[in-house]
């Protein structure tokens, strides 16, 4: 079984484009497939696009009636796919402006079967790119992703920022049990919830792998949400509680003490 996650805030446009090409994955990928979107308080039409798509499979909507902002809708939807799955299931989060191909996804797919926990979609594996990305918008990604991979360093990681990530449900249970509400903490700071997962991931001792990726910039119909401030500022505050002496996350003995029971498979 898949799960596949959508935030969507304002995507009338790109949700028609983007949900025949998950359905077309799913009777590829020959498994059971739910999609669950996350209407964020959208202003436009997507909740009138979603209630009139003809789905062929299993779609599920929440729905916040106030925009929420991406960390607090993550929350929601990866808290339902650990409701919907079993431990051996698959979940992919993906951004619904049609910039993510969902044909990476068998690729994806076939990683984690491999015996990873984590596969990420990535820029900058050989093979990966981005087209249609402005060269001021790769500059600050470039930067950002340095800056991440510097202070959180994951073996096998280079793609930080990319929320195009397939994941296998049961570690996505485990740190719900293990982190609680904390497990997106950082939820009013942007886009910093992308980042905040897999360092939450690696202290409970996840396998991570990358796949090459080509991010489809030059088919983005909706205009971009991302806050560079709010979600730099996300980054730094993160680092400092990371990093902080007195009880960071780095130290904090209750995350210690689930890295060690991670560890020792229990
Ligand atoms: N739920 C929710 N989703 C958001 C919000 N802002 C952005 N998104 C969604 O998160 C994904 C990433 O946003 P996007 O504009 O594509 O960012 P970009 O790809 O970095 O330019 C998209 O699927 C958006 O619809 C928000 O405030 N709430
Ligand atoms: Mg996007």
């Amino acid at each position: 079984m898949i799960v596949v996650l959508l935030p969507a805030y304002n995507e009338e446009e790109s949700l028609p484009v983007l949900l025949p090409k998950i359905e077309q994955f799913f009777a590829e990928a020959g498994e059971g497939g739910i999609i669950v979107v996350c209407n964020d308080g959208s202003t436009d039409g997507t909740a009138d696009v979603l209630k009139a798509y003809p789905a062929r499979v299993r779609l599920e909507v929440i729905t916040h009636r106030i925009n929420r902002g991406l960390g607090e809708t993550s929350r929601d939807l990866f808290e339902r796919a650990s409701e919907l799955l079993e431990d051996k299931d698959v979940i992919i989060r993906m951004d619904c402006d049609d910039t993510h191909d969902p044909s990476f996804m068998h690729l994806m797919k076939k990683k984690l079967d491999e015996g990873h926990d984590v596969v990420i979609a990535s820029r900058f594996q050989e093979g990966g790119g981005q087209r249609g990305v402005s060269a001021y918008r790769a500059l600050v990604s470039r930067s950002a992703n340095l800056f991440m991979k510097i202070l959180f360093p994951i073996s096998g990681v280079r793609e930080y920022s990319c929320g195009f990530r397939a994941y296998r449900a049961g570690v996505i249970r485990r740190a719900i049990r293990v982190f609680g509400n904390d497990f997106i903490q950082l939820k009013g700071l942007g886009f910093t919830c992308t980042l905040e997962k897999l360092v939450k991931l690696r202290i409970l001792g996840a396998r991570f792998a990358e796949i090459p990726f080509v991010l489809r910039y030059d088919r983005k119909l909706s205009v971009s949400k991302m806050v560079s401030s709010v979600t730099t500022l996300g980054y730094l505050t993160m680092a400092v509680l990371h990093y902080w002496p007195w009880g960071g996350w780095r130290t904090n003995p209750r995350f210690l003490k689930a890295a060690r029971e991670a560890r020792a498979g229990s």
